[in-house]
């Protein structure tokens, strides 16, 4: 089962607990430790696959410690959180991206853009259009308006960040893969040259060997070196292939 490791980010009193713990729970806590900064694991399947997941919820993002730097560092993918009630909260977002994509030394950094507490409608100073336009900046980073309270759009950011997490690294697999195809082209390539050119010797040195052998007292030795370089390597590798056989069957 592939491990994905999630932070949830976010100014204080954005709701990053209460979003985790009812991601995770399926329930909503009123009032959670602002303090507390835990990490929870869940298994969910995404587009037919397990996932291990494992969420970490932050606290406070006033400082910039040394132990953030290192789970931004290990996170895969990252939930940026905001309330649409405080729009400071967005602001603080726009530090927190920057500071991510210089720890992970990466513009393409799986994430999602958060907007909670979607049910206050009447303390909402900030509209759908200012988080559409922080992910238009952000290079159109999905954008989700949540309510950690009435779990509105709370798996679906999740499952979105998760989902991204692996095609990230579907797309770094392929890139080794094709590497590895292009070196073994590449290889072949040269071996084949190689052995044209080697060709190229044998022909010459069976031509000194049949005048060789034509001679009763043909040189044993210089027989040996007439065997063609490629086929003893070929012979070599058979004859290794058979004896690891023989280890196998043993
Ligand atoms: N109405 C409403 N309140 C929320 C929502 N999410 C969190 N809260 C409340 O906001 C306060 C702070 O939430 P918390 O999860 O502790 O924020 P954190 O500091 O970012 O972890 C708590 O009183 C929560 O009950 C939400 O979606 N809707
Ligand atoms: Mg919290």
């Amino acid at each position: 089962m592939r491990d994905y490791k999630v932070v949830v980010l976010g100014a204080g009193g954005v709701g990053k607990s209460s979003i985790t713990v009812q991601f995770v729970q399926g329930v909503y806590i009123e009032s959670y430790d602002p303090t507390i900064e835990d990490s929870y694991r869940k298994q969910i399947e995404v587009d037919g696959r397990a996932c291990d997941l494992e969420i970490l919820d932050t606290a406070g993002v006033a400082q910039f410690t040394a132990m953030r730097e290192l789970y931004i560092k290990s996170g895969k993918g990252f939930l940026l959180v905001y309330s649409v009630t405080d729009e400071n909260s967005l602001k603080e977002l726009l530090a927190l991206r920057e500071q991510v994509l210089r720890i992970k030394d990466s513009d393409n950094v799986p994430m999602v853009l958060v907007g909670n507490k979607c049910d206050l409608e009447e303390d909402r100073v900030l509209s759908i259009s200012d988080g559409v336009r922080v992910s238009q900046d952000w290079g159109l980073v999905p954008f989700y308006e949540t309510s950690a309270m009435y779990k509105t759009n709370v798996d679906e950011a999740f499952i979105d960040v998760v989902r991204q997490i692996m095609r990230k690294e579907a797309a770094v697999t392929a890139e080794k893969k094709q590497q590895k195809e292009k070196q073994k082209l590449e290889q072949s390539q040269l071996n084949g040259q190689q052995q044209s050119s080697q060709i190229g010797d044998n022909g010459n040195l069976q031509q000194g060997s049949a005048g060789l052998n034509g001679q009763t007292n043909g040189n044993a030795s210089t027989n040996a070196t007439n065997i063609p370089r490629n086929s003893q390597s070929k012979l070599d590798k058979e004859k290794s292939s058979s004896e690891s056989k023989c280890c196998t069957i043993m």
